[in-house]
């Protein structure tokens, strides 16, 4: 099937500068009232925001459904197939879950799911198995960024559209699916480490409990910290690194390790919150007071955001799970035949001593 895409630049096509304004205006409108004393930078977005309105990567293309080489349908009478990646034991996944499933019912949209348990090869069976099912659209939380081409193929070879949320796959935009929804994931990096250096005054060393290997986001949390590390605190060295897996059980091992090895150890950036709360508990077992290692990490789970509260976390960096209204509403512009964007950022909170205790019940 030959597919072409929107080559022209996505803030230059007319309908799409008409979408870039209403989500301007939209995005100062939510912030604005959100809390009318925040700017309205990124770093300052509310924490717990929904997102209704895509805001596109600027410079990004957009796809149509006759580039993608697929039929208009009514989204109403479409079946759509959501694979979720990881077990449901974290809560970012247990909330991105939700927020696809209230969304469906939000809009009568009947609604297949299917959870990989975090294998990928179970994940690929899923995926064949909801277009056997008889899925018209595809959102895939995609455990792995490589891997996909099976599944690529059998939703190509039905004309079934893939929207991708939350992680990469490598693949093509507007022909193996047909826009990516995520968070900026070196975005989050930067501010993690912002927070890390004034936790820390900007000296000392710092461990990182690196997320699961072969995503985009472990690689995108890493380049982003260690970017601005070096551009903001040279004297904040980077003297251990370690995959936790994005799991509580093995952060509080590694960092049982790291206490060990690194006893100076004056930070831990864990690129999720379950790695982030186990290191909490290895601390506590090591019979370290709250605050005696600054711990930064990514999510903005609730028991993380009570970490703040309670003094053990210094910062949170929030991942929005909520991609539920940006996924239908991408789904439902697309189905119409109108533009889309290639990739949409959602847009990430934050939570540090001065917000956590108001801003907790915002938490997932
Ligand atoms: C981020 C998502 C990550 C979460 C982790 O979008 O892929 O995977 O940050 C989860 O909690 O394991």
């Amino acid at each position: 099937m030959q597919r072409t895409t929107s080559r022209r630049p996505l803030l230059a096509r007319p309908v799409v500068v008409a979408l870039a304004a209403a989500v301007a205006l939209t995005a100062t409108a939510c912030a604005k009232t959100e809390d009318d004393t925040a700017d309205n930078k990124q770093s300052e977005t509310a924490a717990g925001a929904e997102q209704k309105v895509a805001t596109p990567k600027a410079g990004g293309e957009t796809c149509t459904i006759d580039a993608y080489g697929a039929e208009k349908i009514d989204l109403k009478n479409a079946t759509v197939g959501f694979s979720q990646s990881e077990k449901e034991a974290n809560p970012f996944r247990i909330a991105e879950t939700q927020s696809i499933k209230d969304e469906a019912k939000k809009r009568g949209v009947k609604l297949l799911t299917a959870n990989a348990q975090s294998q990928f090869s179970k994940q690929i069976s899923d995926v064949q198995n909801l277009l056997a099912k008889g899925a018209d659209l595809l959102v895939i939380a995609p455990l792995n960024s490589d891997g996909w081409d099976p599944v690529l193929q059998a939703a190509a070879a039905k004309k079934v559209p893939i929207i991708t949320i939350d992680r990469k796959i490598n693949a093509e935009p507007c022909k193996d699916y047909v826009s990516f929804i995520a968070s900026d994931f070196v975005e989050q990096g930067r501010r993690a480490a912002d927070q890390m250096i004034e936790a820390t005054g900007g000296k000392g060393e710092v461990a990182i409990l690196l997320g699961s290997a072969g995503n985009n986001v472990t690689t995108e949390r890493t380049k982003g910290f260690k970017e601005r590390i070096a551009e903001k605190a040279p004297d904040l060295k980077v003297v251990f690194e370690q995959t936790g897996d994005f799991s509580r059980e093995k952060g509080q091992q590694v960092t049982e390790q790291l206490i060990q090895s690194k006893p100076g150890i004056k930070g831990i950036y864990a690129e999720n919150d379950e790695m982030g709360l186990g290191a909490v508990t290895a601390l506590k077992g090591a019979g370290k007071k709250a605050g005696d290692v600054k711990i930064v990490t990514v999510d903005g789970t609730r028991n993380a955001v009570q970490g703040v509260v309670d003094g053990w976390i210094s910062g949170v960096i929030e991942s929005n799970p909520r991609f539920g209204p940006l996924a239908f509403q991408t789904l439902d512009t697309f189905t119409k035949g109108e533009e889309v964007p290639q990739d949409i950022i959602i847009q990430d909170g934050a939570y540090n001593a001065d917000n956590a205790k108001q801003d907790i019940g915002k938490a997932y």
